[in-house]
């Protein structure tokens, strides 16, 4: 064998050093209220209390045992994968988390996830040369990172022609949407540099192809919390021309849909109000064939309504900053300030320049294909919904609403191509059903305002479906031999203050995503085992979440939340509260009967609610607005002016209201265009409930995602302050614990976490079992065994499978211990009889 070499020796004795000054004491995590968990050493232990002394204080606490977390050996210290921890608790992981990013590495593995830390600040991870490091490797032959997640479903999708998935869920601002643009980067650049012939641009030809690639736009700007607007992602790229014209077009596609859906929030300058699923479809021979986008929960309400230290969607202060003569074809004179929907709160962005955005989203509508006229289309949605706003509405005698003066409603008719007096009359006296009569009923002056926000918020997520269309119809080119790689951008589960429907259906959808999870993860470990030979009696814990989703999801025989608010939607006289008091009923007939989700439920005492037990946490619901929000807001009156709009975008966004009844209807009042859909079975698709449309939506995407082969990453914000270097256990803690990290190591606790290959399991502990192993060759099952067995281990806390040795958690720690003792009695003796001949 060589000798050491100088460094290698010198590590090993820092190790060692560590390693014994550990071992001297009994180490442990004690929970601390304001940084998480302090580092200490038992001093005593009393009953059921130990006292503890701080590392970093020497303070004494007296604390209760079953609050201690124990300790890793410092050889655990920054693994690359938090399951090779040897004990595995919250502490351990969060630890590691920390010391990682402490170091600049803000990728770690956990399992089957990747945990990707907001740095907030730019980092040299995403060159050329990284991009090339990644290739075709395996993941264990580079340190954790986001390209080595891209690599492995490209791989995957080569080697097994089986369609891949890519799951990123975080909080607001964790690094969701810079983490897809970072892996679509990734994947177009390894498609357009294994066939570079495929690109259609004449430049192609260079194999360093990724040069050209787009740095995130937080980087282009080199400034860390500077927001990152569309703008950035392709711009470069275009300019370049490096890449075929379908990659620079699904590139392009994302300041497309950056513009019309994100907005500046409290959390993040460049936040996502809406889901994305975004599939590249690749060919046989690997190049890009073509991609598609799904898009859920589109937070239309911002349009009209938004805190004041935020602002609207983008694309508005891009148009009224950088829209130049369109401005007068839309009518829009004037600046953001003399509009009602922008002027009420935040106008501007720091670090965001308005005008270069608004070029950029223009370069990236044409590189799309959006044609002058079709992007006409969008800004004439967008300039409507500012002249609504300034539409004003009177209070006259009784408590009728008037309007003044149409000359705004006048602009408004412009630019949606409908008849003034019709839409007036929509607004102000719509007709409804009285007893058997069809009278024109007056509206008050909140109810006029309500319905114009309604039909704001409509004609904005309308229209944000028909731009995801659009951008479908230039990139989607199915084909029975492609196969995708599909990145699902989407919130991860909220815990707000006061919860309210989107809450519910965001975390509706977050725990049919763990279930996903905990399920493949299921599968995965049966397969491992059944590969090893080894026996395993777990249940399913896939199955540990169906209860919830049950309570949530549940129709036909038992009906669950989202049932029951359907069906008080269409009674009369159902408000909020008959809901949330029929719930409760539910739940309690759900208790003789049965119902799969009954132990998941709770009414709230005081306030008009419930708590619903989510795998991450009991939240608490209120129930104001729901019927409301569930339900289709316009009346009637209204959409069948718009759906017999002179302008034919305009008719194409209400098209499925053309063939309403000719009669505003529906036993419940002015606005029950759901309840008259109902009734009077409109076609199917016409009148959908939000929680239907978001149930159909999830039921697609579950399904498609079982059909892939996935892998999760995980994005963490650090800190509530976008600042880099900061790392806010508590925090980053509530973070791991509803995005199912711990939820993840909770199941593999449950089985035999550590597994060691036979080779290594033999090359490091070997020393403890002098003379076990004759020398020559032997069979590494059975030198495992026979080292077990002179190890004295019992035998439930590990199981050796047919080419790996499986421990449960804890068990490696000890042999860490063993070994150490072991090479400092070597080390002693050794040193003792370099002492005799110096
Ligand atoms: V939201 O739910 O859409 O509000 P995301 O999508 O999770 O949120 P986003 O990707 O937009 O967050 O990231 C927020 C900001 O963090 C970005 O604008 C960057 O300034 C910053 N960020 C995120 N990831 C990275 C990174 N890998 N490197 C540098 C980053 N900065
Ligand atoms: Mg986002």
């Amino acid at each position: 064998m060589p000798a050491p070499r100088p460094s290698e020796s010198a590590e090993a004795a820092r190790a060692a050093a560590l390693q014994a000054e550990f071992n001297e004491k009994k180490w442990v995590w004690v929970p601390d209220e304001r940084d998480g968990y302090l580092a200490g050493w038992i001093h005593k232990e009393e009953g059921d209390f130990g006292q503890i002394v701080l590392k970093a204080s020497g303070e004494i606490r007296t604390v209760p045992l079953y609050a201690l977390d124990k300790m890793n050996p410092p050889k655990f210290d920054r693994v690359d994968d938090i399951a090779d921890l040897t004990f595995l608790n919250k502490a351990s992981v969060v630890n590691n988390l920390w010391l990682r990013f402490g170091s600049g590495n803000i990728y770690t593995y956990s399992g089957l996830f990747l945990i990707a830390i907001n740095p907030y600040q730019s980092l040299p991870l995403y060159s050329d040369s990284i991009i090339q490091q990644y290739r075709n490797k395996r993941r264990d032959e580079n340190p954790p990172h986001i390209f080595a997640v891209a690599e492995r479903a490209w791989v995957n999708m080569g080697e097994e022609r089986e369609n891949q998935s890519i799951l990123i869920t975080g909080e607001s601002g964790a690094g969701k949407t810079e983490s897809t643009k970072k892996v679509i980067q990734y994947l177009a650049a390894i498609a357009t540099d294994v066939h570079p012939s495929h690109s259609r641009s004449p430049t192609i030809g260079s194999s360093s192809s990724i040069a050209a690639l787009p740095r995130s736009d937080s980087f282009r700007r080199g400034h860390t919390v500077s927001p990152s607007i569309s703008s950035g992602s392709g711009s470069q790229l275009t300019a370049r021309g490096r890449l075929g014209l379908l990659e620079r077009q699904i590139l392009q596609a994302n300041p497309i849909l950056e513009a019309f859906g994100n907005a500046q929030t409290q959390r993040n300058n460049n936040s996502s109000r809406f889901g994305k699923f975004v599939r590249i479809t690749f060919a046989p021979d690997g190049s890009i064939a073509g991609a598609n986008i799904d898009w859920y929960l589109l937070e239309k309400s911002r349009v009209v309504v938004r805190s004041e230290a935020e602002r609207s969607f983008h694309v508005f202060y891009q148009l009224m900053v950088g829209g130049g003569a369109l401005k007068e074809t839309l009518l829009l004179g004037g600046g953001v300030e003399d509009y009602e929907y922008l002027n009420k709160s935040r106008r501007e962005v720091d670090g965001v320049d308005d005008k270069e955005e608004w070029a950029a989203l223009k370069g990236a509508l044409d590189t799309v294909g959006f044609t002058a006229a079709e992007q006409l289309d969008l800004f004439r949605i967008v300039a409507a919904i500012l002249h609504i706003g300034n539409i004003e509405i009177t209070s006259a005698r009784t408590d009728d609403a008037g309007m003044p003066d149409p000359s705004q409603a006048e602009r408004v008719c412009h630019l949606l191509g409908i008849p003034v007096a019709e839409f007036i009359r929509a607004v102000l006296r719509p007709r409804t059903l009285a007893g058997r009569e069809w009278v024109s009923q007056a509206r008050t002056q909140r109810q006029a305002l309500e319905e114009l926000g309604a039909l704001c918020k409509t004609l904005y997520e309308k229209s944000f479906g028909a731009i995801v269309d659009r951008i479908n119809v230039a990139l989607d080119r199915p084909s029975s031999k492609s196969t995708f790689i599909g990145v699902l951008d989407i919130a991860g589960f909220e815990i707000f203050e006061i919860n309210a429907y989107e809450q519910l259906l965001i975390n509706y959808t977050n725990e049919k995503l763990q279930q996903f999870f905990n399920h493949h993860m299921f599968v995965l470990e049966q397969e491992e085992y059944t590969r090893e030979g080894i026996k395993w009696e777990y249940v399913n814990f896939g199955l540990d979440l169906q209860p919830t989703i049950d309570l949530i999801e549940a129709s036909g025989n038992v009906i669950g939340i989202l049932s029951c608010l359907d069906e008080e939607c269409i009674m009369p006289r159902a408000t909020d509260l008959t809901f949330t008091n029929k719930l409760h009923g539910l739940w309690a007939a759900g208790q003789e009967n049965g119902h799969p989700g009954r132990t998941k439920y709770q009414p709230t005492r005081f306030d008009q609610g419930f708590i619903i037990k989510h795998y991450a946490a009991e939240v608490e619901y209120h129930t104001t607005g729901w019927l409301e929000k569930n339900k289709d807001p316009l009346n009637d009156n209204l959409t069948r002016v718009l759906a017999a709009s002179s302008d034919r975008y305009v008719a194409s966004l209400f098209a499925e209201y053309a063939d309403a009844p000719t009669t505003p209807s529906g036993p419940g009042g002015p606005t029950n265009g759901f309840a008259a859909g109902k009734k009077r079975g409109i076609k199917k698709g016409a009148f959908r409930t939000v929680g239907q449309r978001h149930k159909e939506q999830l039921s697609s995407l579950m399904s498609q995602l079982q059909s892939t082969q996935p892998h999760f990453i995980r994005c963490i914000v650090p800190n509530s302050n976008k600042k880099p270097g900061r790392f806010d256990v508590p925090l980053v803690l509530e973070q791991l614990q509803c995005n199912g990290v711990l939820e993840g190591v909770r199941i593999s606790r449950l089985g035999y976490p550590n597994r060691l290959p036979f080779v290594e399991f033999r090359q490091r502990y070997e020393v403890l079992t002098p003379g076990i192993i004759p020398r020559g060759y032997m069979d590494g099952r059975e030198a495992c065994r026979r080292m077990v067995k002179a190890l004295e281990l019992d035998e439930a806390i590990f199981k050796i499978g047919t080419s790996k040795i499986f421990f449960k958690a804890g068990v490696l720690a000890e042999l860490e211990e063993r070994r150490d003792l072991h090479l400092f009695e070597v080390f002693s003796r050794l040193q003792a009889v370099a002492r005799m001949w110096t």
